[in-house]
């Protein structure tokens, strides 16, 4: 292969320039320059308009406020606790809450105009959410983390494959260029592992030409998981896939609409099944009668009025905005300007983050002051920073343990892996949720002192073996060579028994995920036998996965996103057919163990594959708590 090799060396290597690793990059500059250090971040993409927040956001969802002295840190992991039914990381989420505040100051300082009122006080969506303009949220944030650490350390549209590994400890990175025929070797100190979630590994209820569109940004494919665990990182909660209620078709936020106009959601019958249904919030031990109500119960209670066939499900914006300006009534100036200031917000909320939605409301004529727009479950995703949980199992803060904790939840340098030199951060890091933007900013923060302390600590770089690199290579350029071999040979060069192109093979990838893994088509629901087949068949799918093609760079790029995304389907599928019971049933439904196995499954399930030995070790793991009342 003519292929470039490229050997970028660095103190400390951030992957993704998402919100996690623009803030590590901002907050590891200013260590890395007391101790003389460099610091290196790599994106597929473009910074400015990467990850999950390219679209903008219309919401700042975490922000505790710890000023006003209305909420404290304990009240804030009460919250994402009792929202994940019981299975949380305490010590993780303790860590970001008490220092999101002043992450969300530096936005302000750096130029995110936040919602303000008469009084100059911030404008809450909800108790924990702000409102901002934020169409260039990412804009902003990625030019702190480049003002940081210069335009000469962070490498642009590089696709990261694997790690580099020597003595079980992670020494950097291998990926390639999208663009140029350039094989990149990364080698580093530390790494933070920081590309997102994952999109399409679960068939998108948007086909044809609706293609590509989802919740979650399609360029997050799993990367951060398989990362990790060919590193050997300990992963946990990848059972806890996210499904978010959004509006249908075009994905927009339902946030707003709940919390700020204070909507109400009804099915096509007028019943609101948060009302017509709280008998069955009983089921679910002391999360059924928490507020607010766990998302996946909210999710739930939606779900059951669907399945007996009282859908669709509305959104009742007309009657939230008419409730909102009568108040207005006897006034007709007042009332017609709140109308239009609520219709300007309405259309705003998608315009700052999903802009599609916007244009799904204006080819179809929707008026939300005027009628109620579809809602629907979305298919699921992997996002370990929002109500999901997935990613890996990182080392809590030392000053947060408690005597029962310690042993269990820290083992040296916040956020580092079961991996030395693997830190993880935002939808890669497990157990911690309810970060969102400003939170996975603060972990990346966290992350970039606590790297630096451990490059500091652990001066020496202990090397890295050109045959890996060689055999790394080797594998990550094959797809190109599959193709030029066989493609002469068919009339149809999508077609052959040689090959498998990427697009085929995620198409697969999502039917069996749809089918057995609980999907949209199986209505969320799945068991021990269905998994069990999932497995068989995702075993096929691996070894076919060592015939992808890939006609040219991007399709090489598509080839590693699709065996990524492969990965992180096989976790979790491992780790719902480990966890023996249905914990959280809005987001998946075991039919072989439908109820919550209190006591027993109050624990995390967690999961690594031993790349030496190519097998997996599933364990539980205790839930410790810190901050509940006992
Ligand atoms: O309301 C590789 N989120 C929201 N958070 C909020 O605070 N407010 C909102 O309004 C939010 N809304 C929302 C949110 C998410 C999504 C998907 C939507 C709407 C539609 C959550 C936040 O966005 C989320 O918590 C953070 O963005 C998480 O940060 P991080 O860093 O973990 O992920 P990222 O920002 O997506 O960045 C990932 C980066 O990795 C890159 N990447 N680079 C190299 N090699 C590879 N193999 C790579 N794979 C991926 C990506 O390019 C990217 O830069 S609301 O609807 O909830
Ligand atoms: P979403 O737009 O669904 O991502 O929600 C944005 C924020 O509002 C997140 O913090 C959600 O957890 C929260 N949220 C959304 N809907 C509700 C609801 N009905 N009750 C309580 N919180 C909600």
């Amino acid at each position: 292969m003519a292929f470039e090799t490229v050997t970028v060396e660095t103190d400390l290597l951030l992957i993704g320039g998402g919100m996690a690793a623009c803030g590590a990059a901002v907050e590891a500059a200013y260590w890395a320059k007391k101790n003389n250090l460099k610091v290196t971040l790599i994106d597929k993409a473009a910074v400015d308009r990467s990850g999950a927040v390219a679209m903008g956001l219309s919401a700042i969802n975490q922000y505790v406020d710890l000023k006003s002295g209305n909420n404290t840190i304990k009240d804030y992991v009460d919250y994402v606790r009792n929202d994940l039914m019981g299975i949380t990381r305490e010590d993780l989420v303790a860590n970001i809450a008490r220092h999101v505040d002043a992450t969300v100051h530096l936005f302000e300082k750096w130029g995110l105009p936040i919602w303000t009122d008469e009084e100059g006080n911030y404008v809450h969506e909800g108790r924990w959410q702000l409102m901002i303009n934020g169409e260039s949220y990412k804009v902003i944030v990625a030019e702190a983390a480049k003002n940081a650490i210069g335009l000469d350390n962070i490498y642009e549209r590089i696709f990261i494959v694997d790690p580099l590994m020597k003595d079980g400890k992670c020494v950097g990175a291998v990926g390639f260029s999208t663009r140029e025929e350039k094989f990149y070797i990364f080698k580093a100190k530390a790494t933070l592992a920081a590309m997102g979630g994952a999109v399409h590994v679960f068939k998108p209820r948007s086909t044809g030409e609706g293609l590509g569109r989802a919740w979650y940004p399609p360029w997050n494919t799993g990367s951060s998981t398989y990362f990790c665990l060919k590193a050997g990182a300990e992963q946990t909660c990848h059972e806890v896939r996210f499904i978010p209620i959004r509006f249908k078709d075009g994905y927009g936020p339902v946030g707003a609409w709940f919390l700020l106009f204070k909507s109400r959601a009804t099915n096509a019958f007028g019943g609101n099944y948060m009302v017509e249904r709280t008998d069955e919030l009983q089921k679910w031990g002391p999360y059924g009668k928490v507020k607010p109500i766990p998302a996946n119960l909210r999710n739930w209670l939606g779900m059951l009025d669907i399945a007996e066939g009282k859908g669709p499900i509305y959104m009742r914006t007309e009657e939230a905005i008419q409730k909102l300006a009568d108040v207005y009534k006897d006034d007709p100036k007042g009332y017609k300007k709140k109308m239009k200031e609520l219709e300007n917000e309405a259309w705003e909320d998608f315009l700052d983050m999903t802009i599609s939605q916007a244009i799904l409301w204006a080819s179809t004529n929707t008026a939300p002051e005027e009628r109620s727009s579809e809602i629907a479950a979305a298919e699921p995703y992997f996002i370990g920073s929002h109500s999901g949980a997935s990613g890996s199992w990182v080392s809590g803060p030392e000053d947060i343990q408690t005597d029962e904790t310690r042993d269990e939840y820290f083992w040296g340098y916040a956020n580092m892996s079961t991996t030395p030199a693997l830190f993880c951060a935002g939808d890669a890091s497990g157990a911690s949720s309810h970060k969102f933007s400003s939170g996975s900013v603060t972990e990346g923060r966290i992350v970039g002192k606590s790297a630096i302390k451990y490059i500091v600590e652990n001066p020496d770089y202990p090397g890295v073996d050109d045959a890996q690199i060689e055999a790394l290579r080797e594998m990550i350029l094959k797809p190109l060579e599959v193709f030029a071999e066989h493609s002469p040979k068919t009339s149809d060069p999508d077609i052959s028994p040689d090959y498998i192109r990427p697009k085929m093979f995620m198409f697969r990838l999502q039917k069996i995920m749809d089918e057995y893994a609980g999907g949209v088509s199986a209505q969320f629901s799945t068991n021990k036998y269905q998994l069990e087949r999932a497995l068989e068949l995702l075993n096929f799918l691996k070894e076919d996965s060592l015939k992808l093609a890939a006609e040219d760079l991007h399709e090489l790029m598509r080839v590693w996103e699709n065996v990524h995304r492969m990965w992180q389907a096989e976790i979790h599928v491992r780790t719902m057919l480990f966890r023996e019971e249905t914990r959280w049933p809005g987001y998946y439904f075991r039919a072989d163990t439908p109820t919550m196995v209190e006591g027993e499954w109050d624990a995390f399930a967690n999961a690594i594959y031993h790349p030496d030995t190519e097998e997996w070790e599933m364990k539980k793991r205790p839930v410790k708590y810190i901050f509940k009342d006992m």
